[in-house]
């Protein structure tokens, strides 16, 4: 018996020794650290879906509220942990935070891209990397096998329906068989933006043999570049009736340029102002009569994007496509809307 004894206690011994260096050889009690802080997250926040989001700029303030409702859907409190990178402008350095996103091994790429060529490459990257891509605001040519879903605008609708409110306006000034001359200022050459509301706007123009367009030139959706072009078009012509301008910032710029010229806006003024955005500054514009015609264009698409990565995290289907809401706001509609604009 005692013998016994002594073995089994030997016995215990030695599993206990076994015990403890094993414990040791893996760092003890405490959790390890991982080397790359970019791994961080992964040990801190397990539950949470990854996603990298490459914005690409800060041109207006329909981007900077763009970029705050995704970030306000995407929140930890939500289940996300966001990654936040912003381009300016450049689209090599949104390959280059797609091409970082895919080295961390985030659950899904969210992009808007600067405009729609040339992204083959790095979404090739992605998809044999295996992570989703989700396209927000702007969309890609080509290959629609690179990514999962768009949540956005329809931008083509946007421009019929400036065209459309053009046409209702010369109806009912009984000018609709004069001359038109018009002045675009578009957006970001090769955007979806500038693609969709220029084809759109051409669709409704074509009915209009009357309609002309005696300058066409991007502003780059920014003030500073909205006036310049806007300088140089009322330099150049002076008989323009309508300016089309793509997006508020431009318009904004534009107007300047039209009040250093001398120049009146609206109704009554020398040409008519119709704008896209929809931004509070331009619909106050709307109701003093400055600008007439201002298409929303609804930057609010954090909501849809936290549900449609939900549905996809659940292994439920998403449609190829979802368009936001979106209104064309005159003088006779804008009050109601003014008292609760956010951005
Ligand atoms: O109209 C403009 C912004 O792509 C819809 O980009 C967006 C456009 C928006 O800079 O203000």
């Amino acid at each position: 018996m005692v013998k016994n004894e002594k073995r089994l206690v030997m016995a215990l011994v030695v599993v206990m020794v076994l015990f403890l260096s094993l414990l040791i050889a893996n760092g003890g009690f405490q959790q390890t650290i991982p080397a790359d802080p970019d791994d961080a997250h992964t040990l801190e926040d397990e539950d949470l879906i990854v996603v990298g989001f490459s914005q690409l700029g800060s041109e207006s303030v329909w981007r900077a509220t763009h970029t705050q409702s995704i970030q306000k859907a995407l929140s930890k409190e939500n289940g996300f942990f966001l990654q936040y990178s912003n381009a300016r402008q450049k689209q090599e350095n949104q390959i280059k935070a797609i091409r970082g996103f895919i080295s961390q091994r985030v659950d899904y790429i969210v992009f808007s891209p600067l405009m729609e060529d040339g992204w083959e490459t790095v979404l090739t990257e992605a998809k044999e990397a295996g992570i989703p891509v989700i396209l927000v605001d702007r969309k890609i040519s080509g290959a629609e096998d690179l990514y999962t879903t768009f949540i956005g605008s329809n931008m083509e609708a946007e421009g019929r329906k400036a065209g459309e409110w053009l046409e209702k306006y010369e109806q009912s000034k009984g000018t609709e068989d004069e001359d038109v001359n018009i002045v675009v200022l578009t957006g970001t050459m090769g955007s979806t933006s500038q693609r969709g509301r220029s084809s759109g706007f051409e669709k409704i123009m074509s009915q209009h043999q009357n309609w002309k367009v005696i300058g066409l030139t991007s502003g780059d959706f920014t003030v500073v570049k909205g006036k310049e072009v806007m300088a140089q078009m009322l330099s150049r012509y002076d008989d323009i009736d309508v300016v089309v301008s793509q997006n508020d910032e431009m318009t904004f710029g534009a107007m300047e340029a039209i009040r250093e010229a001398g120049k009146t806006t609206g109704e009554d003024g020398d040409m008519i102002l119709i704008s896209f955005d929809g931004v509070r500054d331009a619909l106050e514009l709307v109701k003093n009569g400055e600008i007439s015609c201002d298409v929303e264009c609804n930057p609010l698409q954090g909501q849809l994007l936290a549900n449609v990565i939900k549905r996809l995290e659940a292994g439920q289907s998403v449609g190829k496509e979802y368009f936001v809401n979106e209104l064309v706001f005159t003088k006779e509609n804008v009050s109601a809307y003014l008292s609760n604009r956010a951005y």
